[in-house]
């Protein structure tokens, strides 16, 4: 598809599972059993917020007692985005070679994890998708998928990406895309998050490939997604599509003058 793209090696590498979690007490013990269990070379690294609930705590037990995983301790809420890149840094400082985003609260199934690894040895992202033939959604009222759906189809107009769910948190990187599209300067916040790095990997002509995967609605602990979250993804969204076309025009146009 293109000659950017990243050699593809036959072993993937070192793989760290990166859990951001807020309040997930409820979570944070059997999310990080079935991922040891899915994929048992694979690290994991619980980056908390200093959750009230005192989910940092118990991540530090999970560690003491299993040293392929591993915590960072941060000052305060500051959001999902804020969390994954400090964690993408923390897993480049220590040599991994792929690194996984995934829900702390159960949405995204470990199971699946191998998928969507076997997925990034022709990939340079992978992303799990609900909304590609295959990929489902359980437990979610009809408002939801609406707005899911919807989000997915207007950024998929907006930025003339072809991804079906470009929202979705569930996802694989080889760690020199993270370098690539430059993580550190990326501000979005929530789903924003989750297309910033979408869109930026399409725009370098990385490799994207959607898996489907199965998510199920949070069955223990509170969702974080909030209206701000949602108008956050839209006003960026629609930015970058504007930016990108205007762009494309002035292309055009400088293409055009040489002609009469
Ligand atoms: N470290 C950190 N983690 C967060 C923050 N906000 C959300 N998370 C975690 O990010 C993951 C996704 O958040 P959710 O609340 O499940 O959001 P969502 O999946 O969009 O919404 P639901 O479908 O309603 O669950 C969970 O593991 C949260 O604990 C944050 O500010 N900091
Ligand atoms: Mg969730």
């Amino acid at each position: 598809m293109s000659s950017e793209q990243l050699p593809a090696g036959a072993d993937l590498g070192r793989v760290l599972v990166v859990i951001p979690t807020y309040n997930e007490a409820d979570n944070i013990r059997e999310i990080t059993d079935r991922v040891r269990a899915a994929v048992p070379a694979a690290e994991i690294l619980v980056v908390d917020d200093a959750s009230p609930d005192g989910t940092g705590a118990l991540a530090d037990q999970l560690a003491g007692d299993d040293h392929q995983i591993h915590v960072r301790h941060r000052t305060g809420k500051e959001g999902l985005g804020a969390a994954y890149v400090d964690g993408f840094t923390w897993a480049r400082e220590h040599g991994f070679d792929v690194v996984v985003e995934m829900d702390a609260d159960g949405s995204h199934a470990p199971e699946e994890l191998p998928r969507l690894l076997e997925a990034l040895r022709t990939a340079d992202v992978v992303l799990g998708s609900r909304w590609v033939p295959g990929g489902r959604v359980v437990n979610w009222p009809w408002q939801r998928k609406v707005l899911s759906r919807g989000g997915n189809l207007y950024t998929r107009l907006a930025l003339a990406m072809p991804v079906r769910d470009a929202t979705g948190g569930y996802r694989a990187y080889r760690m020199p895309v993270l370098d690539k599209i430059d993580i550190d300067s990326v501000a979005s916040q929530g789903y924003c998050f989750q297309v910033d790095l979408a869109w930026r990997a399409h725009r370098h002509r990385l490799r994207l490939a959607e898996v489907p995967i199965t998510f199920t609605e949070r069955q223990r602990g509170d969702s974080k997604m909030s209206p701000a979250i949602v108008r956050e993804a839209l006003w960026r969204v629609t930015l970058w599509g504007v930016q990108s076309r205007r762009q494309a025009l002035r292309r055009a146009l400088g293409k055009g003058s040489r002609w009469p």
